[in-house]
């Protein structure tokens, strides 16, 4: 949704919120839950106002840190366990550490982040440590052959971790074909394929990609790839990995359509097919989501912009319940009301 919005529409939208932002002492955004030592662990971006001018990069998202959030349960106050990583502590990036997610496997706990290097490319990089909130310690390098923005890792049921990622525009995934960077590959035209979001299994030690990330097909209703020009079921960010009743749920952003919507496969690596809209449009151009079971509900933590009265980079995470009804759709969730 446009950020331009007047007091008297910000108020409306206050009013018909179905939830509250959870952190009102510092902004934050990109939301990824996971539950932890049996509690609930949030991993966002910490949104700051760095004087960045604004432009279709996304170069005034700056963020320079992480905090780590713990909840009891979903509804319950956050505790801010402090910043667990900060970008002078990441010897390959220099600036914007976007969008995060987490994972733990033997007694440690990777954080996977974005950002910038010198050379105004993307990396997603780790950083470990032995506690769910930090503080974490970055590797000295980024992951080899990971790109662009956005890492979500899925733990599946035999224990194999895989990380799905990619974002277009600031985000630069247009820019790679079959793993190759190229300034000069763009979007794809109106009518052809739309780029998907990358795959790739992790390591054994969850440092690095087990193998070179594949792209993630997704079909629409007739089984053809969704075209580049279908901006309102296209992916454009934030992935998401769950899985429900056996099925594999990839969740995601369309951007500039700004929906969060959703599509099932069999295998992880798909193809997917789309299903529907699981958010309409929230206050703030961004959208993005994760999706986490926690004592037998389904819930999705998401932001919006309300806090900063529309300013597209200075968010707020919320939570509400997800359902999913008897064939395992997901019922859309409208942030204001109808
Ligand atoms: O927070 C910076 C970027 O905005 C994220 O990486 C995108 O998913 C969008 O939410």
């Amino acid at each position: 949704m446009s950020d331009d919005l007047s007091p008297a529409e910000l108020d409306h939208f206050r009013q018909r919120a179905i939830s509250q932002p959870l952190v009102t002492h510092l902004y934050t955004a990109d939301p990824s839950a996971h539950v932890f030592e049996g509690r609930l662990y949030v991993y966002p971006s910490h949104d700051i106002e760095g004087g960045v001018p604004f432009d279709d990069l996304g170069s005034h998202f700056c963020m320079e840190d992480y905090h780590v959030f713990r909840q009891d349960t979903p509804m319950s106050a956050p505790v801010d366990c402090g910043v667990a990583l900060h970008i002078k502590d990441v010897p390959w990036a220099e600036k914007q550490m976007w969008a995060p997610d987490a994972a733990y496997k033997n007694g440690q706990y990777y954080l996977y982040f974005p950002a910038k290097r010198a050379d105004g490319l993307f990396q997603i990089g780790v950083a470990v440590s032995n506690r769910p909130e930090g503080p974490f310690k970055a590797e000295v390098e980024a992951i080899v052959g990971s790109y662009s923005i956005d890492p979500a890792v899925l733990r599946d049921e035999d224990g194999a971790y895989y990380m799905a990622f990619g974002g277009l525009w600031g985000g630069q995934l247009q820019s790679y074909r079959d793993n190759a960077y190229a300034q000069t590959n763009a979007e794809p035209a109106d009518d052809e394929p739309a780029l998907g979001p990358r795959i790739a299994r992790l390591s054994d030690d969850m440092k690095q990609f087990a193998e070179p990330s594949r792209e993630i097909v997704i079909l629409d209703e007739h089984g053809q790839p969704l075209r580049a020009g279908d901006h309102a079921r296209r992916y454009f960010e934030g992935p998401w990995l769950h899985k429900y009743r056996g099925k594999y749920y990839l969740s995601y952003s369309t951007g500039n359509t700004h929906l969060l919507c959703y599509a099932t496969a069999d295998n992880v690596y798909g193809p997917y097919t789309w299903q529907g809209v699981i958010l309409t449009p929230v206050v703030g151009w961004t959208t993005h989501h994760s999706i986490v079971a926690f004592d037998g509900k389904w819930w999705l933590y998401y932001h919006d912009a309300l806090l900063s009265d529309g300013v597209t980079h200075l968010r707020s995470i919320k939570v509400t319940e997800l359902r999913y009804d008897d064939d395992g759709r997901i019922e859309t969730l409208h942030p204001y009301g109808k």
